[in-house]
């Protein structure tokens, strides 16, 4: 699934090459996309393009938020295996058939594309948003040590939806796939080097009410924490 909010620059091009890499295989995949009421055009985009993958998209009304998009995508999904992935071409489309193999394979629970396993790294992002990743990915690494998982910010993962059940998951602002590994606990989780590179084209989502919401998200996963070790002893 693709969230998107006023994408209209790179929605095409993302949703081509992932249409191209996805009929290439042999499971049945189809490509959502939630929009949360993008004034730029990004849903006729959508619409607008031939695709050999069926395509449904989602416009979410009065609601908006990246990690309820997501969620709200995956609920809406009709297979087992679900993968979100950012629709600004940040996040390469040839890997997305490699992430859903890995959790359709039963190899793991959830399989993550991470920028911060040996391999995988960023390009071209300015010193101030790789600080930002770092503080951000420093603060949740206590709440995923059990899952070892290097990169817990990534936005581009894989799920057996099952496991979403062994939880109540909370969204809040913009990171489910974090919010995923603290609550439902997938096991094992596999991480896949990838190079991100700055969005193609139009502007970033991630705004000050973004990073506030960040922090209350990552205290209320530690209380969340807390109260489970307590009440297992
Ligand atoms: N449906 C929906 N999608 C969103 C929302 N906010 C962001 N998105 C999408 O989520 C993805 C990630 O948002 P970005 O703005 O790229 O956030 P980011 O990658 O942290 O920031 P940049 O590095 O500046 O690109 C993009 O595909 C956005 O269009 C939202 O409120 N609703
Ligand atoms: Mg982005």
């Amino acid at each position: 699934m693709l969230p998107t909010y006023n994408e209209a620059a790179t929605v095409g091009h993302v949703l081509r090459q992932l249409d191209e890499v996805l009929s290439r295989e042999t499971f049945r995949s189809e490509i959502l996309l939630v929009d949360d009421g993008s004034e730029d055009g990004t849903v006729d985009v959508a619409q607008q393009l031939t695709l050999r993958t069926p395509l449904r998209i989602i416009v979410r009304e009065g609601e908006r938020g990246l990690a309820s998009a997501i969620l709200n995508g995956f609920n809406a999904a009709e297979g087992r295996v679900v993968l979100a992935m950012d629709s600004d071409g940040s996040h390469p489309p040839s890997l997305a058939p490699t992430l859903i193999k890995v959790v359709m394979s039963g190899e793991a629970e959830m399989a993550i594309a991470s920028r911060y396993v040996e391999g995988g790294y960023v390009v071209n992002w300015r010193m101030e948003r790789r600080l930002l990743s770092a503080a951000a990915t420093l603060m949740a690494l206590p709440l995923t040590n059990g899952t070892k998982v290097q990169d817990p910010m990534s936005g581009f993962f894989a799920v057996d939806k099952h496991i979403l059940w062994r939880s109540s998951v909370r969204p809040i602002g913009f990171k489910l796939g974090f919010e995923i590994l603290v609550r439902c606990r997938p096991l094992p989780v596999v991480e896949i080097p990838f190079v991100f590179h700055d969005r193609l084209a139009g502007s970033s989502k991630l705004s000050f009410r973004q990073i506030a919401d960040y922090v209350w998200h990552v205290a209320s996963l530690y209380r969340f924490a807390y109260q489970r070790r307590l009440s297992t002893g």
